[in-house]
């Protein structure tokens, strides 16, 4: 999977189980694609035990990583491949710290959730990782190119 040829920032961001399960989809993709970014990719997956791992390799030694992976394949997420300048760190803003009861009231957490382990969603937390994760949970040809006529509103 390679970068738009834009090549502008992009972000792995990633419905849970939980906010699948709730209803939550539409108003979760809606503060993205209100803010101003661009879908380039988005589908409903049940996720393999092995990806969830690979996903979450670096907490590997955490106590909470067998509950962790169980959790993301109890059911099917929403992947979506989002695009656009300061992406990653911008959708950690609206997505919330890690603990739901911590988040600020605003943010995707802070509005959804009051459990870390099941906090609704995930965001990439470096453009590296952003293009590592896209890779890992999109196929080749699952993203699309296209940029939005709207563009010259928004940035
Ligand atoms: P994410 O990768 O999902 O966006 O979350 P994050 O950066 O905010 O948090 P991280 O520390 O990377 O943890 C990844 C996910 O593991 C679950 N977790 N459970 N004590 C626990 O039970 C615990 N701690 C973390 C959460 O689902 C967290 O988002």
């Amino acid at each position: 999977v390679r970068a738009s040829q834009s090549s502008t920032e992009r972000s792995y961001v990633m419905i849970k189980p939980d906010g699948v399960q709730r209803g939550l989809v539409g108003e979760i993709i809606s503060r993205f694609e209100r803010k101003g970014f661009t879908i380039k990719g988005l589908k409903l997956f049940s996720c393999p035990a092995a990806l969830a791992e690979e996903h979450y390799k670096d907490l590997s030694s955490k106590p909470f990583y067998p509950k962790l992976v169980k959790y993301i394949t109890s059911g099917p997420v929403v992947c979506l491949a989002l695009e656009g300048p300061g992406v990653v760190a911008s959708a950690r803003k609206l997505i919330g710290v890690t603990n739901p009861l911590q988040a600020e009231p605003g943010t995707i957490r802070g509005d959804l959730g009051i459990e870390t382990g099941r906090n609704v969603i995930h965001g990439s937390d470096s453009p590296e990782n952003g293009e590592r994760e896209i890779a890992l949970w999109f196929k080749e040809g699952e993203l699309c190119e296209w940029e939005p006529t709207l563009t010259p509103w928004l940035r």
